[in-house]
């Protein structure tokens, strides 16, 4: 029986060495440790011997299981070991290779023009406030003083989803909605910018979606003479210090009185050329008193408050700033347009 074991031993050993993974020495151990092994077999058939041997057998016995035990364990170790290293060093990076470039995207230049425009007014102390495309008859024209026999209300030439409801076609709702929350008490002070649709042929200068920033102050003693100020300042700072504006006389049925607002032309200096068709001066802007009709519709009593509002295009001002000559670069989404705007 002792030879038996030395023989299981010799075998289970060279086995153990010619395993190649750490599977195949859990199998090993199965074989040869395991319940059903031929040592285990060894130990049960210890009844059949004589006191003097038992001992000597089961000893060779236990010298056997643990030379083979602590010899697999050896291997399993340098295994995991080896498998470890093996995988640390295909996972390494080397930190020394140069980077992928990480692909930029550019800002939309209306989207460029939005923010400079809301910084600049950011900076004379106006809120930025957005609202709903998707507006009311009620807040799109009733409380602009457009009443329903308007010709500007013309089924015609918006967007009309119900009867009832529109996509907007100018940001001034938002401000009706905001001198609504303020409950008639000043100051409201804030830019609209968004998104506004009109149903018109788009074509070089029309598009059926174009964005506008509108602004309104509402306050006691708000003066025409405060609304000049506020827009010579912003023209001054988004075209330059050397460019000057001029009110014309107009009529919106949302202010009274109302104004048209050119700047004088950066190209000629007034001179007169083709960007201002010979005439020294650019419209960028329209502009008027808040009528009081509009105050008082949205909670203001006019004879305590007065106000100015004004609107403005985006895409004109991204136009005049970029010296692009069609309003549709901005819609078609060419990548090749848009990835002029990159900042470097
Ligand atoms: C233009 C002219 C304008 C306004 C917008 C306004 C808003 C309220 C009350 C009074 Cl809540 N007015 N907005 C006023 C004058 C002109 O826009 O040419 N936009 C592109």
């Amino acid at each position: 029986m002792i030879e038996r074991l030395e023989e299981l031993e010799e075998e289970a050993l060279q086995q153990v060495e010619e395993a190649a993974s750490v599977k195949e020495l859990e199998a090993v151990r199965v074989k040869y440790l395991g319940k059903k092994g031929p040592i285990t077999e060894v130990l049960r058939g210890m009844g059949k011997l004589s006191a003097e041997e038992r001992p000597k057998v089961g000893q060779k016995a236990n010298e056997v299981r643990e030379a083979i035990q602590a010899r697999l364990e050896e291997r399993t170790k340098g295994l995991e070991e080896k498998a470890l290293e093996e995988k640390l060093s295909s996972e390494s990076i080397d930190v020394t290779l140069p980077g992928r470039p990480i692909k930029k995207g550019a800002r939309h230049p209306l989207t460029a023009v939005v923010e400079e425009v809301e910084d600049i007014f950011i900076g004379m102390g106006f809120k930025v406030t957005e609202g709903p495309e998707v507006e009311t008859d009620y807040y799109n024209f009733e409380k602009l003083n457009l009443p329903k026999d308007h010709p500007a209300r013309d089924m015609q030439d918006s967007f009309y989803i119900t009867p009832d409801l529109l996509l907007r076609t100018q940001t001034s709702p938002v401000q009706a909605r905001t001198m609504e929350k303020h409950e008639g008490k000043g100051p409201v002070k804030i830019v609209c910018p968004g998104k506004v649709y009109r149903r018109d042929d788009d074509d070089a200068t029309h598009s059926h979606q174009f964005m506008q920033i509108e602004g309104l102050y509402v306050d006691k003693d708000v003066k025409m003479s405060d609304l000049k100020g506020v827009l010579e300042t912003f023209v001054k700072k988004y075209f330059g210090p050397d460019r000057s504006i001029r009110l014309r006389p107009s009529f919106f049925p949302f202010t009274e009185p109302s104004v048209e607002v050119d700047v004088s032309c950066g190209l000629c200096q007034g001179q007169g050329c083709r960007v201002c068709k010979h005439s020294g001066w650019i419209e960028v802007l329209g502009a008027g008193m808040v009528h009081p009709r509009v105050l008082e519709m949205s909670g203001f009593d006019p004879e305590e408050y007065s106000g100015f509002a004004f609107g403005m295009g985006v895409e004109r001002f991204a136009l005049l700033r970029y010296g692009i000559d069609d309003i549709r670069h901005f819609y078609t989404n060419d990548l090749r347009f848009l990835e002029q705007f990159k900042r470097s």
